[in-house]
């Protein structure tokens, strides 16, 4: 389920974290978490298909409720058995990945203009990410920011679930969650040596937010 905090699980990031995969997983199956994405850039194939298949090991036992979705890799999804991929807009088409999968698996994909959300509309994706909303420096060939008004237009004109990314903190989380956007993603908000607090203080913002948007 695509909703709340989206954590994603970047292998450079979770390196600089003493926790081990297992402690992960269990405090967030603890918490109102649906979704997280297991992120390796810049790793060799090797390494990178390692973290996936420990990390997605350690989920599946841990925390068998959180759906894994995996960046870029429709094969190491299949491989995996994850429960989704997710692909940017110069990763594998949406129809090659979906040609893949089961009907059960989802896919997310990257989108920066209202003209690529309708064509995800078109083709047919679980939820879009959209981004950045803040400046980041965990990806370096990011697009200008999009900033909250830009994200609060693009959840009005769709239907599809949104996921937003980039720069999100804890403070900039309750006017994230006030667009009415359906998830913020995140990673270097969260992945500091006090991660267990940082996870719940993003969850509970994130709950705070929603009643008063409903409201
Ligand atoms: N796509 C757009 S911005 C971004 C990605 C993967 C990085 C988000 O990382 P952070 O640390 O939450 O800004
Ligand atoms: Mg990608």
């Amino acid at each position: 389920m695509i909703a709340g905090i989206y954590p994603i699980l970047d292998a450079a990031w979770m390196a600089r974290t003493a926790a081990v995969p297992e402690a992960i997983a269990r405090h967030l199956a603890c918490l109102p978490i649906g979704c997280v994405q297991l992120r390796a850039k810049g790793e060799d194939e090797g390494s990178a298909l390692a973290f996936m298949a420990s990390w997605s090991a350690a989920l599946r036992t841990h925390a068998p409720h959180i759906r894994v979705v995996v960046n870029d890799r429709v094969d190491w999804v299949v491989r995996l058995g994850a429960d989704g991929v997710h692909v940017g807009q110069e990763d594998a088409a949406v129809a090659v990945c979906r040609a893949q999968l089961t009907p059960g698996q989802c896919i997310g994909l990257s989108t920066h203009t209202l003209d690529e959300i309708r064509l995800a509309e078109q083709v047919g994706v679980e939820y879009v990410g959209f981004g950045p909303i803040f400046a980041t420096g965990t990806k370096s060939d990011v697009r200008a920011e999009q900033g909250v008004a830009q994200l609060a237009a693009i959840v009005s004109q769709t239907r599809l679930p949104v996921v937003a990314i980039g720069g999100i903190t804890l403070e900039r989380l309750p006017v994230v969650a006030q667009t009415g956007v359906a998830a913020a993603a995140m990673i270097s908000a969260l992945w500091q040596p006090d991660w267990m607090g940082r996870l719940e203080q993003a969850c509970r913002i994130w709950q705070e937010s929603s009643i008063k948007r409903n409201h």
